[in-house]
Parts: structure tokens; sequence; C-alpha cells
């Protein structure tokens, strides 16, 4: 059973429950606020005002939780509930997530600290949090009929801690997950070392793979779906409108990149070599780093890569899989590469005037389709923003010693302009 201290009632009935000294002074503080976000915007988080110092991660189109102190313990509070997301500009999915979006907010903490962590459960199921990776007391982890029955709709479940080690961890459900995750409710733990020195960057980024099987004009993923997804998400966001990692010339950067999809993803980064650093077992010492261009991030894994950014330039990070660069596709059309299709439009569209076949000379031609085609409500395969006209999809990096340096209370552009810098003179 969920003992008394840790299951409240939603509201102020939970006073009625209360019995230790220490739990009637919080309860006296009442829940910690439950910070909501509206927007996919990628939103800076201040450096820390007290306690150790650290580089806050950068959740692209994503956000950190804020937390409060209540006599030494880092509070946090999640709400676990359906929410409205924008995987794309204009391309709204009905999902379930935590504190208004999916992926849920990035909690970050600093090792040592005691957190405690309010889970509240606005779903119409139960639910539970796993924090996977961190180490913890068996009761504290989530595993639904396991650690603890799973949290009631509408009720509220105390998760409490100590962060005995610093790295780069995930949290997500885990009761029903199969369809709790296909909706969306996901995100990452973030510990920071309590020493400053320990590996410092001056860029941190934080990306969550994940997916969803969404049909074209429709909203709800499907969640019966085990391995044929049509929406490959970075952070819950789709190629062209995720937003791309800007730094300096020489800084160090850090790339955290978890993946709770179904499938592993090769990540691969353009115009540079990197050493992989940390998993979510914990960080590789200096003298077993190994360098990539690409990183496989197996399912339910992390994977963090560091260089210094000294190669000018926009630079492309995709998944390797090609057909993860695409979105909104359907899987069950034959190539028409060569033939001629417009007979056989003509003749469907008579029935489904939304039909768009696949290219006859290559996947272009959908995005003409998909343009002409009023009420289609996802995203055409290969809609261009990004830097050239001939990028496809993915992630986009980009070190221009010409951006003003992006600082941790400034805001990440949103929008990658076109190429400013000539090709890399070889010396
Ligand atoms: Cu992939």
């Amino acid at each position: 059973m969920l003992n008394r201290r840790q299951l409240l009632g939603a509201g102020a009935a939970g006073a009625t429950l209360v019995s230790s000294k220490a739990w009637g002074q919080t309860l006296n503080m009442g829940l910690p606020e439950a910070a909501q976000m509206d927007s996919a915007a990628t939103a800076i988080t201040a450096r820390p005002s007290s306690g150790p110092d650290y580089t806050p991660v950068v959740t692209l189109n994503g956000w950190t939780l804020p937390h409060r102190m209540n006599n030494g313990v880092k509070e946090f509070h999640l709400v676990a509930e359906p929410v409205e997301r924008e995987l794309a500009d204009g391309m709204i999915a009905h999902l379930w997530g935590y504190n208004g979006q999916s992926t849920g907010p990035t909690i970050e903490a600093v090792e040592g600290d005691r957190v405690r962590i309010y889970v509240t459960n606005k779903l119409p199921e139960g639910t539970t949090v796993h924090w996977h990776g961190l180490i913890l007391p068996s009761g504290m982890d989530g595993v639904s009929g396991l650690s603890h029955p799973s949290i009631p709709p509408g009720k509220t479940f105390v998760y409490e801690f100590d962060l005995v080690k610093s790295g780069t961890f995930m949290y997500h459900p885990h009761g029903d997950e199969m369809t709790q995750m296909a909706m969306g409710m996901m995100g990452m733990f973030v510990v920071h070392p309590k020493d400053p020195t320990f590996m410092p960057v001056d860029r941190d980024f934080l990306i969550m793979l994940n997916a969803f099987d969404i049909d074209p004009g429709t909203y709800v993923p499907r969640v019966m779906t085990m391995n044929d997804f049509n929406l490959w998400t970075w952070n819950s966001r789709i190629f062209p409108d995720i937003d791309p990692l800007v730094v300096n010339k020489g800084d160090r950067v850090r790339v955290r990149v978890g993946n709770l999809t179904m499938t592993n993803h090769p990540i691969h980064m353009h115009g540079y070599d990197f050493k992989v650093t940390c998993t979510d077992g914990g960080w590789v010492p200096e003298s077993a780093q190994w360098p990539e261009v690409s990183i496989d991030i197996p399912v339910g894994a992390m994977r963090a890569y560091e260089f210094t950014a000294d190669h000018l330039g926009d630079w492309a990070i995709h998944c390797h899989k090609s057909h993860h660069t695409m979105n909104a596709m359907g899987h069950d059309v034959p190539t028409l590469i060569g033939t001629s299709s417009s007979n056989m439009t003509r003749q469907v569209r008579r029935v489904q005037p939304e039909f768009m076949p696949m290219g006859t000379a290559g996947a272009p031609l959908h995005r003409r389709f998909a343009a002409l085609t009023p009420g289609v409500k996802s995203v055409p395969q290969d809609r261009h923003r990004c830097i050239r006209p001939s990028i496809e999809a993915g992630y986009c990096f980009r070190c221009d010693e010409r951006i003003v340096r992006l600082n941790h209370e400034a805001t990440a552009p949103t929008v990658l302009l076109p190429l400013l810098q000539p090709p890399i003179p070889t010396p």
C-alpha cells in the first residue's frame, strides 16, 4: 500500500494524514507550485544562485522544472496529464505528458542533493514515475505493483531520495508504460557534479529521442504500434522546427542523447569527431573515452559526447537510419519512381481527395502534393527550412564566431538562417 505520508489527496484533505513533524512543516508550506509550460520554445535556465555552480543544460524545445528549497530538500512538482504539444509549426498532437508538455520538463539537481518530487496524476488511469539510472531506495523506483501501487487518478505521490551520483538519467512511467510512453510521457533528469571543476563544458545540450505513430490528419498517437512509428521526434519536436544547437567558436560542448523509442538510433554529426564521455551508467574515465562520428543510442539508454567547437559552419546532426529523417509517412505504398502516376492519382482522388502518391521522381514531389492539398495537418516529408534546400532532415549544429555568445539568460535562436560561413579552408 501507499503509505500515508506518500499518498496525499490532490487538495488540502491530505492535511488529515499528517503524522510526523517534518511532514507537517512541508504541508504547512503547501505543495510546491506545479509550473506549467504552454510553449514548445526552448526555455533557457539561469545559473544557480546558491549551492554548487553548474552550467544548466539546454533542453531544445523544452525547459527545466523549477524547484523550491524546503529545509534543505529540493522540492519539485510533476503533474502527469493530457497535453497538446506542437510537434512542428502548426502541427498539434494530443498527447500525455507532464506540466503542459511532452516531453516532460528536465529535472536538474546536484550530486549530494536530497530531492522530494511530488507527482500528481491528472490522467484517466493510474501512473508511476520510474527514475531510470538513479541509485535510490527500492520503494522509490516507481515500478507499479513492485515498488508501490500505481498512483490513482486525482492523487499525488511523493518520491524522496538522495542523489548519490552525477550523470544523465531519464524518467518515465512504469505502469501501462506501452500506452503512456507511446502517448509521450518521458523526460530527462540531470544530476550535475558537486565539484564544478569536474568535466566542465560551456554548452550542455539535452535531447530525448522519442517516436509517435500519428496518422496524417489525426491528433492522437496509435498506442498499439510496436515498431512502425511514423514520427521520429527529438524532444517531441520534428525537423525543421527543432531548435539548432548554437555555440561559439572554441566552446567545449556536450550533447546528451537519451532514447526512449522502440529502436536504436545511430546519431551522426557532421564536421566533427567527438569523444563519448558518459552513459546512463556514469561518466567514462578519460582514458576509456572513445572517438566516434556516429554514436548508436540503444533503446532505453543515454550517451553523451563532447567536443571542442573549432570547425566553423552549419553542420547536420541526424539519425543515420534514413527513414528516421522522414516524417508523416504512409509505409504501405509501392515505389513509383519511373512510372506515370497521374492517371492512377486522378482515379484514387475520386474516393480519397487527400491522396498523395510518393514521387515518381523521388520524394520531393510529395512536398508539392502536400502544399497543394488542403486540410493536411501533418508535416510534408521534406519541408525545408534549414540551412540549404538540399538538406532533408535531422538536427543542425552551428558553430559561428559571429553569433553573439548565447548566455544562459538569452533565448536560443529558433529559426536557422541561410548559410553564413564559407567552407573551411584546408590548411
Ligand atoms: Cu533513428
